[in-house]
């Protein structure tokens, strides 16, 4: 087992129960929590439903960086509720224009050895200054408001000897997509991937967050940086030097598994559609016409990405075939640019400046043409989530990105003949916090608008499954294609109508769509069944993809593997997750075929296996074993019909 890493020694200082056993079941405190608004309004509402007064955490913020196009009033209506449900119960709120949740927390709360939980998935992003930080669903951070320490597997911890220095030209996002061409986006649920070496030295703040940012990517619980001189400098840079503390692995430390990686052998790299696991270098696709490039969210929105991408297009005008749009990750960063000049360089080439917020990036708008290529300097590439279906999303670093839209091809920018910018961080960022409003300690009257629904209820799990496998699933079925973000983001705080659109994305003319044949069977007083491949639920940590089908009346999901977040939240609703004990079964499978699971309430038990007997249309049964890797606590949750129906 590992030892004597930063990991550790933070998960050390936060057990509160639990072996620290690889695997075992343990309980850390939550010192920070974040929300955004997308999640968020879920969150609190369940905050409310559990009946909190005042949040029992260290620090709290609630962020609006998501939903922010206000098409029609349901966005503004759920900020209305943020914000003043923020003051009522003791959190601080940052308000829409201020940036993203996870580059602002960086910026101005983040601290070293701390834990952090927040409802969203790259919250792995403040692993770059140290702390633990951890993506949940919304209920689970709602419960470590409450005060509930959150629940997590001991990790398996993969350390990153980062070798040698990165070469002009390649950067942070060439790391985590090498990190993702080595380890893929399968296959590592329960490790936490830490780096350390020589090659840190060249790795800012920021640009380390770029790495742990995209370790969501990898489905790891999280990836994490120790803290030395340079999180010294960036917390003095933010005017918070007082909260640095170093934090580095022990002379001893060892890993359960090793990686090296030599900075110095990079080149640049792509992640090709559509997942971010596709991996190329940047030479192989080089000459292919890109009709779209966008630069920004919360994996390359800082100042020296921002910086090196307005000093590559200062006196240059962006091809004529290519729309070029960039987004400042934080209102931080695009006063600075403002105040500099950047800014002005990026507009006079052309560049079309999006408001700091996650923007594109979450299929808020600039979805490009049917058949055409977009780079993108974000996170994700998952089919549809542009917005277009059939969509060409390559995933690349602001370098790439800027160079594709001067030349209007996929260019390495080693070949644009011109010297690499020299980018350095700034010794002080500009300090502004007027946009993050603090909790009120007087009464607060919280806005709730018509459009504000109410938490999910549900009921028991039944003494039976008479089950009907309403979907077939292949492999990488991601949170994306479960629940839509883009023009339904809005419905985040109104499960009934948000539920309309569960897998919209396999909704085929002359078919019944998903959500009504779920209805059906729930209607019928029979149980849904999603049967899946590997790797179910990858993605964002949303829980609607829990709650939506859960309110539909799913009551089991059949995977051959399923993502950590994902299965949290299946667990926190009340749904069952399950796993072929033999993958093979998985072929049997057909949509519409019957799968009865007998006496799961008295037979569901931590880590046993269930008989299930599958039915087929033509009459044909067959016995199909199935496995948990549920805890005492899951099995109890389970059974009362979700975390709603325990907490006390
Ligand atoms: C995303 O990148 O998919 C999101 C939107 O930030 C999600 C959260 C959400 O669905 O609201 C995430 O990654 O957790
Ligand atoms: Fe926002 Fe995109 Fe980052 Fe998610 S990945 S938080 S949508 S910028």
């Amino acid at each position: 087992m590992a030892k004597g890493t930063v990991v550790q020694k933070i998960l050390k200082n936060h057990i509160v129960q639990g072996k620290s056993k690889t695997g075992s079941p343990v309980s850390i405190k939550i010192d920070q929590t974040l929300t955004q608004d997308a999640t968020g309004t879920m969150a609190y509402l369940e905050l409310e439903a559990i009946g909190v007064e005042r949040v029992k955490t260290e620090l709290s913020v609630s962020y609006v960086d998501h939903n922010m196009m206000q098409n029609g009033p349901e966005n503004r209506n759920d900020h209305l509720y943020l914000q003043t449900v923020a003051q009522a119960k003791g959190i601080h709120f940052s308000r829409p224009g201020n940036g993203i949740c996870h580059q602002v927390h960086l910026e101005r709360f983040g601290v070293p050895g701390k834990t952090l939980l927040g409802s969203d998935s790259h919250t792995t992003t403040n692993g770059g200054i140290g702390m633990l930080a951890i993506g949940a669903g919304g209920l689970d951070v709602a419960l470590a408001m409450a005060g509930k320490p959150f629940r997590v597997n001991y990790p398996q911890i993969v350390g990153v000897n980062l070798k040698g220095k990165l070469p002009p030209w390649i950067s942070a996002k060439d790391v985590i997509l090498k990190m993702l061409q080595i380890l893929t986006t399968k296959g590592n649920v329960g490790k936490i991937v830490e780096y350390y070496g020589e090659g840190l030295d060249s790795l800012s703040v920021p640009e380390r967050a770029t790495i742990t940012n995209m370790g969501a990517e990898l489905g790891v619980t999280t990836s994490i940086f120790p803290s030395d001189g340079i999180t010294k400098k960036f917390l003095k840079a933010q005017g918070r030097e007082s909260q640095w503390t170093r934090l580095v692995k022990s002379k001893n430390a060892e890993y359960d598994q090793n990686i090296e990686i030599d900075l110095s052998s990079l080149v640049p790299l792509a992640a090709c559609p559509s997942s971010p696991d596709n991996i190329k270098e940047i030479r192989e696709l080089a000459g292919t016409p890109a009709d779209q490039v966008i630069i920004g969210s919360c994996t390359n929105g800082s100042y020296t990405d921002l910086m090196l991408v307005a000093a590559m297009l200062k006196g240059r005008i962006v091809n004529e075939n290519v729309s070029l749009s960039i987004a400042p990750g934080s209102r931080q960063v695009l006063e600075m640019l403002g105040r500099n000049g950047a800014l002005a360089d990026m507009v006079a080439s052309g560049a079309r400046i999006l408001e700091s917020g996650c923007g594109p990036c979450i299929g808020q708008g600039m979805s490009p043409a049917d058949g055409t290529v977009t780079l993108r300097t974000f996170n994700r590439n998952f089919a549809g989530r542009t917005g277009t279906r059939n969509d060409q999303a390559y995933l690349v670093s602001p370098a790439v990105a800027a160079a594709t839209a001067i030349t209007g091809k996929i260019t390495d920018p080693a070949t644009l003949g011109i010297a690499p910018p020299e980018v350095r961080p700034p010794r002080h960022f500009l300090v502004n916090d007027d946009m993050i409003i603090p909790p009120s300690s007087g009464t607060v009257e919280i806005i709730r608008k018509p459009t504000i629904g109410n938490p999910p209820e549900n009921s028991d799990l039944p003494e039976n499954i008479d089950g009907v496998v309403v979907i077939k699933t292949g492999d990488k079925i991601t949170t994306d294609h479960i629940m839509p973000a883009g023009i339904y983001l809005k419905y985040r705080s109104n499960i009934p109508e948000y539920s309309k659109c569960v897998f919209e994305c396999f909704n085929e003319k002359g078919k019944i769509p998903f959500n009504q044949r779920a209805l059906e069977i729930k209607n019928s007083g029979r149980h849904a069944v999603i049967v899946a491949g590997e790797s179910y639920g990858q993605g964002s940590s949303r829980e609607h993809a829990a709650i939506c089908p859960m309110f539909l009346g799913v009551k089991a999901v059949i995977a051959k593997s399923i993502e950590r977040i994902h299965m949290a939240n299946l667990v926190n609703f009340g749904i069952v997750p399950l796993f072929f004990t033999d993958g093979s079964d998985y072929e049997k499978f057909t949509e519409g075929d019957s799968i009865n699971i007998r006496e799961i309430r008295k037979n569901l038990r931590p880590g046993g296996t269930l008989t299930a007997e599958l039915l087929k249309s033509d009459g044909a049964t067959s016995e199909v074993k199935l496995s948990n890797k549920l805890s005492d606590e899951d099995v109890k949750v389970i059974l009362a019909g979700g975390s709603l129906n325990t907490v006390e």
